[in-house]
């Protein structure tokens, strides 16, 4: 991928060292079962992006200025393993630097690797889930890094709470909680269902948002698109509530499946992202619970501090 400036955006922001935003691209497939071109993501994910209006009417805000960094993409795909280890690395990388870190798939067995960073570096962590499919299986097609197994560690370690599903295997019933488990179909006629879900996130959220959890009628290009999705404002009204009411700590955005034909869906992933780091910097944290930490100081209950790591670049 051709190194550029994220969103197009002056130099003066797109500089690590201003930056407090940080964004990986990971452009791998080599899971997926279906529809192939999970690793065109980041590329018509950062097209659209360029394309996009950077003032946000919502918020009145003008998100770029924060600084965003686009990282050099993680391309290593020796294995399923070799790069959900590359992917855990980079994310630390940025996350002990102190920057709010967000990871743009890729499939979503990309996710192993974010969640297994993000649960290191911060105490008592929830993974908001949002997405059509359970990925609970412990091992698929002979990998435990599969695409269908994204979220079995984030279960085993971390508050896992998974939103918007409407298809999964049988077996996977064994590590699912259902208290913390939102089913589509029960979504659909339960108009309280978004302050059930805040009710079982922690204080501190990585969101990891696989775009089949949206309805095919608004995006079509993902690998596995499933009927029955999440439309597009309820997704901003649900998303804005958990930033104003948790310390969302960074997240990921994964298979993007691009269609040579229809960008709508590549254009929706770029302003999904932007929107997300909107409601990240503009909005004051309610909660009155997590007193010790200042707005966008998402890093002061980090369970590993700079000084313990010795990272070059
Ligand atoms: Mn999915």
């Amino acid at each position: 991928m051709n190194k550029r400036n994220y969103a197009g955006i002056p130099d003066q922001y797109a500089k690590l060292e201003n930056a407090k935003i940080v964004v990986i691209p990971v452009p791998y497939d080599g899971t997926s079962t279906w529809q192939k071109g999970a690793d065109k993501g980041p590329e018509a994910f950062l097209d659209a992006s360029e394309n996009m209006e950077l003032f946000d009417i919502e918020t009145k805000s003008e998100v770029y200025k924060e600084g965003v960094y686009l990282a050099d993409a993680v391309e290593e795909d020796n294995s399923p393993e070799s790069m959900v280890e590359a992917v855990h690395e980079t994310t630390k990388k940025y996350i002990i630097k102190n920057k709010f870190v967000t990871i743009i798939g890729g499939e979503h067995s990309i996710s192993i690797g974010t969640v297994r960073a993000f649960d290191e570096c911060f105490n008592n962590l929830t993974v908001l889930h949002i997405d059509a499919h359970a990925d609970l299986r412990k091992e698929y097609e002979g990998s435990s890094c599969n695409h269908a197994c994204a979220m079995y560690e984030a279960s085993l370690n971390t508050n896992l709470v998974q939103v918007g599903i409407r298809s999964m295997d049988k077996s996977e019933m064994s590590s699912m909680n259902l208290d913390k488990t939102f089913f589509a179909h029960d979504m659909a006629i339960n108009e309280y269902w978004m302050d059930e879900v805040l009710e079982q996130l922690t204080d501190n959220v990585f969101i990891s948002f696989d775009l089949d959890a949206l309805d095919p009628s608004i995006m079509p290009s993902t690998g596995t698109p499933e009927p029955g999705g999440l439309l597009w404002y309820e997704t901003l009204e649900f998303l804005k509530l958990v930033f104003e009411q948790k310390n969302v700590v960074g997240f990921d955005i994964v298979e993007l499946c691009p269609n040579e034909i229809d960008k709508s869906s590549d254009f929706l992933a770029a302003k999904l992202y932007y929107k997300m780091l909107s409601y990240k910097f503009s909005i004051e944290v309610e909660d009155d619970e997590v007193d010790d930490f200042e707005e966008n100081d998402a890093h002061v209950i980090m369970k590993v501090k700079d000084d313990d790591y010795d990272y070059e670049s």
